[in-house]
């Protein structure tokens, strides 16, 4: 849970480096006629489905335990990207309840009395289900507003549970870097593509980081489509080869986080802190059996 350098892959790095995403070929390939745009399909949740899980972040005080669990398994050692941040555990300086969201916070602080401190200059939390809840296909819903500020990264994303990373599959429904607050990318990462081959698509959400938007996968065995209230923009299909296109048969859970710094998130401007996400609810949803 711990596969932060997939992240890599986005498109705004594959402009910075041609080719590096893959698919793009090089700069001498032919020039392919530039395919039609389609409309933006609709997203909601399907006809027959129901919900099955959901956290409305209420009462006021630290998450619900029964749900969330907290991830620090590699503050001593240190994040990957070059991450800068020491997530917290049962914080509520790093993750609260508060008037009905789940807050992210993301501080300037050194825990350095904490005995798993790795020399971070900075603290955030990361929440899982890993060990509550997983789920194989399904409508998931996330309403959310993301940190502003130039060095933050927070994520919405999933991982398989069985197995291990690229094999198990990575789902990320949101990531966004404070460097370019109003883009918003959506990824796939499996055998067959990961890092830097990771398959995804970003769009422009020019006031993420200030106001509230739903974030949305619909996971079904023959496709992934990631969308933003309500729209659509990006499906990944089933291509019916096997697990290295296709781990995304077996079950994932939910991951929250804010990452600061590091490979993606880039350089920190210290006057940002304290910077938060704020999480209205997740919303899981699947066919009625
Ligand atoms: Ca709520």
């Amino acid at each position: 849970m711990n596969r932060r350098f997939a992240r890599a892959c986005t498109p705004l790095l594959a402009a910075l480096s041609l080719g590096g995403c893959g698919g793009a070929g090089g700069a001498t390939a032919p020039q392919p006629a530039p395919a039609p745009v389609p409309a933006p399909e609709t997203l909601a949740v399907p006809a027959g489905y129901r919900l099955v899980w959901s956290d409305e972040f209420e009462p006021a005080g630290l998450p619900d335990p029964a749900k969330w669990a907290y991830d620090t398994g590699m503050n001593k050692q240190g994040w990957h990207n070059h991450e800068q941040q020491y997530y917290s555990a049962a914080r509520a300086e790093n993750a609260e309840q508060r008037e009905g969201k789940l807050v992210i916070t993301a501080r300037k602080e050194q825990l350095s009395a904490a005995a798993d401190w790795g020399g971070q200059p900075y603290t955030s939390a990361r929440l899982i289900t890993a060990g509550k809840a997983e789920w194989t296909y399904g409508f998931f819903e996330i309403r959310a507003k993301l940190p502003c500020g130039k060095g933050t990264w927070p994520a919405i994303w999933m991982l398989g549970s069985q197995g291990e990373w690229p094999a198990a599959g990575e789902l990320d429904i949101m990531e966004q870097v404070g460097k370019e607050p109003s883009k918003v990318f959506s990824t796939t990462h499996t055998s067959a593509g990961s890092g830097g081959n990771g398959a995804g698509a970003a769009t422009q959400v020019g006031d993420a980081c200030s106001a509230f938007h739903t974030y949305q996968m619909d996971w079904t065995p023959q496709q992934v489509r990631f969308g933003i209230d309500g729209k659509s923009h990006f499906v990944y299909k089933n291509a019916g080869t096997g697990k290295a296109q296709w781990p995304f048969d077996a079950p994932q859970f939910l991951i929250l986080n804010i990452a600061i710094g590091g490979d993606l998130g880039g350089p920190v401007d210290d006057a940002i802190f304290p910077v938060r996400m704020e999480i209205d609810y997740v919303r899981v949803y699947q066919a009625a059996k």
